[in-house]
């Protein structure tokens, strides 16, 4: 019995990890999405989601469920992360969205590889091992399409420049650098590029996912968000790319640690 303990103990690693998801309007995917998140495997695990003011019960599933729940009413999907990574308490960070199409069951095993390789960085490929199903034509044929355009102008050889599961070292934004800028879809893009950069080859690695279909509808326009991200890796290739709004998550937005959330009432 002290034995397997001690054994289960050995394999429990040393360190606290913050999983960020964003959400808005997720009530169908957040809780399975939360639910599949693998549970006793660091020191801390804080599961976070940062909620641009849904209007369903979101933000109520991922408290039943036990989460940190973080209101960004700022809107966008950057924005979201921009100050969820801010406040994370981990200082290990993983990305995922909200909507049941990362595996969840990967992040012990990527974290263990940050740790042991001494990583910085690790952005997940899905077009790899993507799933029947995952990805509609369309999309498909926008991220080849996006992902190749990275690729040729930042050189930087990563496959999928649209993927949304990252694993990461909070301690990477002590470079002012590293700290994306954008407020939407393209800050997936952005990360890549700036961890390429700033971190190097070796630090910043790319590993192959599964990827599933969608729980929930998605609120991505595929032509708009498409043509942002075009232009977003031009503008940047350029130095054009500019901050619309500050680093870091405002001190009045409502966080369910300070039990400010509407639904905790
Ligand atoms: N907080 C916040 N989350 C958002 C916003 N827009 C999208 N999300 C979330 O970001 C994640 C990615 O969006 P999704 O619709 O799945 O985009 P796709 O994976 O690129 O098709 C999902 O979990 C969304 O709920 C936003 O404006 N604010
Ligand atoms: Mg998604």
């Amino acid at each position: 019995m002290y034995v397997n303990l001690a054994e289960f103990m050995a394999k429990v690693l040393p360190v606290s990890v913050t999983i960020i998801l964003p959400t808005r309007n997720e009530e169908e995917a957040v809780g399975p999405t939360i639910d599949s998140i693998p549970r006793g495997w660091c020191d801390e695990l804080e599961i976070m989601i940062v909620d641009g003011n849904s209007e369903d019960k979101t933000r109520e599933i991922a408290l039943e469920k036990g989460a940190r729940v973080h209101i960004e009413p700022r809107k966008g999907y950057g924005r979201a992360y921009r100050s969820g990574f801010d406040i994370a308490k981990g200082d290990i960070i993983v990305t995922m969205d909200a909507d049941c199409t990362y595996p969840a069951e990967v992040v012990p095993d990527l974290v263990k590889r940050l740790l042991e390789d001494e990583l910085d960085f690790i952005t997940c490929d899905r077009l790899t091992l993507a799933e029947a199903g995952s990805m509609s034509g369309i999309h498909g044929f926008g991220n080849w399409m996006l992902s190749f355009n990275a690729r040729m102008l930042f050189a930087y050889g990563i496959k999928d420049s649209q993927s949304g599961m990252w694993v990461f070292r909070k301690n990477i934004f002590d470079n002012p650098k590293m700290r994306p800028t954008n407020d939407g879809m393209p800050l997936s893009e952005e990360m890549k590029i700036l961890a390429r950069k700033h971190l190097g080859k070796k630090k910043a690695i790319e590993i192959s996912v599964p990827y599933r279909p969608r729980v929930g509808d998605a609120e991505i326009h595929t032509w708009g968000d498409g043509w942002k991200n075009l232009r977003f890796l031009y503008f940047k290739r350029v130095g054009l790319h500019r901050t619309r709004s500050e680093w870091g998550a405002l001190p009045d937005n409502p966080d369910s640690l300070n039990g400010d959330i509407p639904e905790q009432k």
